[in-house]
């Protein structure tokens, strides 16, 4: 098979984890015959640096011209005081935006060497496997206004929660669908005790579960998933909820499996063309020190071969070969205690190796 495959590692650690997760694709590309080749584009605060834009329109078109996405993270303290449209962040809101990758995908599964990671007991995270299903164009994130304002008087500040039914009902569908080929339960997550958008979200939610009778549709206020993410969480199977609240659900959900670099996401677009990334942001404080977890690029990439391109067995050896490095017992920094801990490229070559077997 030949793809090409766009990779905008952006910055801090972003680097350092695609840097990885590029030899990892080459060595299933070698082993199983494929032929990938790679694209780099800018994004984020290099981006800024290099062209005055988070986005540039030749990221955006390289991006268009590839057959999948692989993004590292963005951001950092030397964009900080940047006015909001040069902010790193800008360029990740405004590609998912341009590709309208809306949904946004977190599988949450813990691993068996790692349970001892979690700071919850074992008991709780053992077989846990669930998937947050995060909204990602819509919501907090993009409405207008967002700014700063003079209000009865007073120096005050307004950012706009703006969902259209349209976009609620398709992200709805997106969870039903996945949940037919998992375990068959939906937990809608919203605050419907307070807010209207999220009364409309239950109403579509309802609308929804109609078509999909087979499926079981919960409905949890978000303050209330938060705590049962940390009390119970093997009750979940797929949870489906509006961008704020699953950017932040699935952080909290990351400690079930011991650490946020573990966790990789798929954002799928409408038309296909769909982009993989950590779920982790770009960790200034450890980037460049060859210490960064890779393992969650790594495995959005195995997403990457099963969802956009239909390797299963591709991406079935990624993940094993992933089990295989932590059954060994090696850990990056975030997993293991000070002095025990191997680097960011270490990872990545028992990975390659673990391959082989
Ligand atoms: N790899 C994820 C990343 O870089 N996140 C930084 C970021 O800008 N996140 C915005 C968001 O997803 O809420």
């Amino acid at each position: 098979m030949k793809k090409t495959i766009a990779l905008l590692p952006g910055d801090g650690i972003g680097k350092e984890v695609v840097d990885v997760t590029v030899e990892v694709l080459k060595a299933v590309a070698e082993h199983f015959q494929h032929q990938f080749n790679f694209n780099y584009g800018l994004i984020g605060g290099d981006a800024i640096d290099q062209k005055g834009n988070p986005l540039p329109e030749e990221t955006l078109e390289i991006c268009r011209n590839s057959d999948a996405i692989i993004l590292g993270a963005v951001g950092g303290p030397k964009w900080d005081n940047n006015p909001v449209e040069l902010r790193p962040e800008r360029g990740l809101l405004a590609l998912r935006k341009a590709l309208d990758l809306f949904a946004n995908l977190r599988p949450i599964k813990t691993f068996d060497s790692l349970l001892d990671s979690s700071p919850l007991k074992k008991e709780y995270v053992n077989g846990v496997d669930f998937i947050i299903v995060r909204e990602l164009t819509g919501g907090l994130y993009f409405g207008k206004p967002s700014e700063r304002i003079v209000h009865e008087g007073q120096e005050a500040v307004v950012d706009t929660l703006l969902y259209k039914r349209s976009e609620i009902e398709r992200i709805l569908v997106s969870a039903f669908e996945m949940a037919q080929n998992r375990r068959k339960h939906v937990t809608s997550v919203d605050k419907a005790n307070v807010l209207e958008s999220s009364r409309v979200w239950r109403e579509v939610a309802e609308e929804v579960s109609k078509r999909y009778p087979d499926v079981e549709l919960e409905h949890m206020l978000v303050d209330n998933a938060a705590m049962q993410l940390i009390r119970s969480p093997k009750q979940f199977d797929v949870i489906v909820t509006e961008n704020m609240f699953g950017d932040i659900l699935s952080d909290e959900a990351s400690m079930i499996t011991g650490s946020l670099g573990m966790l990789s996401s798929a954002s799928l677009s409408s038309d296909g063309l769909h982009l993989y990334e950590p779920v982790h942001g770009s960790a200034p404080d450890i980037a460049g020190k060859n210490i960064a977890n890779p393992i969650a690029t790594v495995l959005s990439a195995a997403m990457m071969l099963r969802q956009s391109f239909g390797l299963e067995e591709e991406a079935k050896a990624i993940e094993k070969a992933v089990d295989n490095v932590l059954n060994s017992g090696l850990r990056t920094a975030d997993l293991t205690e000070a002095g025990k801990a191997v680097s960011t490229k270490r990872i990545g070559e028992e990975i390659i190796s673990a391959l082989a077997d």
